[in-house]
């Protein structure tokens, strides 16, 4: 006779034992960057497994096609990841794929296959019944890149930016230059950092006033954040590079930013009872 083992059945359906499974009304994960040597998708493994949500945004740059032009990398979590999102669609969660900047290919493929819909944009109406416009940002590029003209060529100049964004970025990949980034410009100091980042927040704030939403969700800049900005609700769900970072909604509409996820575990120790509960953070 074996001695019954509690939580047994609990703990067969997905991951190990114990694992305590964190339900969400919606999630938005963005900025992932598969196919780069930087991409934390242990990290975001860990994550999947652990979140169930009714609907998944990938607000864009899941895959780094810019990277892979340079040379294949593609380990096998980065497949894990796709394979884990696609399984996570097939057992009922909807999923959203937004195209980002990073991997505008599957912008060629707009349209619903399954459980999963990609798509340029998106309003996600929460529990509360707030309006959400959700993009993935690098929109806004052409605009924050000449902020400085902005000033003078006033509205008009703001639109106009608006619509360069598609073409300066076709010419650029034309003629062999990689996509301009944003966050890597900004990373060149610290002083640019701080001031593009604001910016970046208040141009997109201000790209969303049409659309009359409560908040604007994105991601592109790797920053995670939730603040109010001129009386819009600003959520950037962050990057699977650094901040390991999500946006979560719960049942009664109420969002919050989960960061710092990163891999706790590289190697699972499924079968002993007790070691869900010792990675308690
Ligand atoms: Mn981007």
């Amino acid at each position: 006779m074996f001695p019954p083992v509690s939580g047994f059945d609990k703990g067969l359906q997905d991951g190990p034992i114990n694992r305590k499974m964190n339900r969400h009304r919606t999630a938005w994960i963005s900025d992932v960057h598969l196919g780069t040597k930087g991409s934390q998708a242990d990290a975001l493994l860990e994550f999947l497994r652990d979140h169930e949500f009714e609907t998944l945004y990938v607000v864009g740059d899941l895959i780094d096609v810019w990277q892979l032009r340079r040379g294949i990398y593609w380990p096998q979590e980065h497949n894990d990841v796709i394979q884990k999102i696609l399984r996570k669609a097939r057992k009922g969660t909807r999923v959203i794929y937004i195209p980002g900047n990073h991997d505008e290919f599957i912008a060629g493929f707009f349209g619903s296959y399954g459980g999963i819909t990609i798509q340029q944009r998106a309003i996600h109406t929460t529990a509360a019944g707030k309006r959400l416009l959700v993009i993935h940002g690098h929109e806004l590029d052409t605009v924050v890149q000449n902020i400085k003209w902005l000033a003078y060529i006033g509205d008009a100049g703001y639109q106009f930016l608006l619509r360069l964004n598609g073409p300066i970025n076709f010419l650029r990949r034309l003629f062999g230059f990689g996509y301009w980034s944003l966050s890597a410009y900004a990373k060149k100091s610290i002083k640019n950092a701080v001031s593009f980042i604001g910016k970046f927040e208040e141009a997109i704030v201000r790209y969303s006033k049409e659309d009359s939403v409560d908040g604007v969700i994105c991601g592109h800049i790797h920053s995670p954040v939730i603040r109010t900005i001129n009386g819009v609700g600003y959520y950037n769900s962050g990057d699977w590079v650094e901040s390991c970072s999500a946006l979560v909604e719960d049942f009664t509409g109420r969002i919050s930013l989960l960061t710092s996820l990163h891999a706790t575990a590289p190697t699972l120790q499924e079968s002993t009872t007790n070691a869900g509960l010792a990675q308690t953070t």
